[in-house]
C-alpha cells in the first residue's frame, strides 16, 4: 500500500474563478504534495475583475462539515479563510478549541478589488474567539491595521502592530507589508521577531496571493516543515508563483497553482523535417 500523504485543511469561502478562497488553497495543497479536505463557509459571486455577492452558509452547515471531516480523517494542519459573519466564526472557534493541530489564521477581510467579505461584529469575534487558538495569524497591512488600530507607516509601527496582535493570544504572528518597493514581512513570537525582506514584484497577477501564502503556509508546515521554515518556503512559492503566472481572465489574474508550475501540452509535437 502507498504510504498516506500528509491532510491539512481549509475552512474557506469559496470563489467560484478558481484563484482565491478554499480553490487556491486547495491547489496549492495539491501542487505542495498534501492532500486537501475543505469545509465551505461562504459562496462569494466573482471573477478576476471584481466580487458581486457574498452569501454566509447557515454557520450550523459549517460546523457540521467540520465534525464530518475531523470525524474521519486525520488532519496534520488547518487554515481558516473567508469565514463569513460572527456566529459562524464562533462556531469554527469553539470547534477548534477541541482540537490539537496547528492553526494558520488569515484574517480575510476584503477582495484585492476592495470588495467588504467581513462585517464589523465579525472582525470583533474573529480577534476576541478564533485568534487565541491561532498558530499563527497572517494579516496584511490593511487587516493589521484595523485589528489592532496601528497606523502601519514604517518598520518601527509594523513591529508595534505585529506585538499587539500577539496580545490577542495568537501564538505568532505574520504581518505583510510593502514600503515602497520593499515587501517587509514581520514575523513575531513570545520568542523574538524576525523580518523577511523581498523587493516588491510588479504585477497585476496577484488574484489569491494572500490565500495562497497561507494555504502553502499550511501545507508545509502540515509535511513536518517547522512554522518558521515553512514561513520562509511559502513566500518563496508564491513569488515564483506569481512570476510564472499565466493571462488568465481579465482583471486581477490569478497565480500560477499547476503542479510542478506547468501544465503538459496536448499540442502535437512538430517533427523535425516536416
Ligand atoms: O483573497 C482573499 C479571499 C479569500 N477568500 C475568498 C475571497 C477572497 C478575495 O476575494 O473571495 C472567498
Amino acid at each position: 500500500m502507498n504510504e498516506s500523504p500528509p491532510i491539512a485543511l481549509t475552512i474557506a469561502g469559496s470563489d467560484p474563478s478558481g484563484g482565491a478562497g478554499l480553490q487556491a488553497d486547495l491547489k496549492t495543497f495539491h501542487t505542495l504534495g498534501v492532500y486537501g479536505a475543505s469545509v465551505v463557509t461562504l459562496l462569494t459571486v466573482q471573477n478576476t475583475v471584481g466580487v458581486q455577492a457574498v452569501h454566509c452558509l447557515p454557520p450550523e452547515l459549517v460546523s457540521s462539515q467540520l465534525e464530518a471531516v475531523c470525524a474521519d480523517l486525520s488532519i496534520q494542519a488547518a487554515k481558516t479563510g473567508a469565514l463569513g459573519n460572527a456566529d459562524t466564526i464562533e462556531q469554527v472557534a469553539s470547534f477548534v478549541g477541541e482540537t490539537s493541530f496547528p492553526l494558520i489564521v488569515d484574517p480575510v477581510m476584503i477582495s484585492k478589488h476592495g470588495h467588504a467579505i467581513i462585517d464589523d461584529t465579525a472582525v470583533e469575534i474573529l480577534q476576541r474567539e478564533l485568534m487565541p487558538h491561532a498558530t499563527l495569524v497572517t494579516p496584511n497591512r490593511h487587516e493589521a491595521e484595523r485589528l489592532t488600530g496601528i497606523a502601519i507607516e514604517g518598520p518601527d509601527s509594523l513591529d508595534h502592530a505585529c506585538r499587539s496582535l500577539l496580545d490577542s493570544g495568537a501564538q505568532s504572528v505574520l504581518v505583510k507589508a510593502r514600503f515602497a518597493d520593499r515587501m517587509l514581512d514581520c514575523y513575531t513570537d513570545h520568542d523574538g521577531s524576525d523580518t523577511f525582506e523581498t523587493p516588491r514584484q510588479i504585477s497585476s497577477r496577484t488574484h489569491g496571493s494572500g490565500c495562497v501564502l497561507s494555504a502553502a503556509i499550511t501545507a508545509l508546515h502540515a509535511s513536518g516543515q517547522s512554522l518558521h521554515q515553512s514561513i520562509r518556503l511559502a513566500r518563496d512559492f508564491v513569488a515564483q508563483r506569481i512570476a510564472s503566472a499565466s493571462d488568465i481572465g481579465k482583471g486581477i489574474q490569478p497565480l500560477n497553482l499547476l503542479p510542478n508550475g506547468h501544465h503538459v501540452s496536448t499540442k502535437p509535437s512538430q517533427k523535425k523535417g516536416l
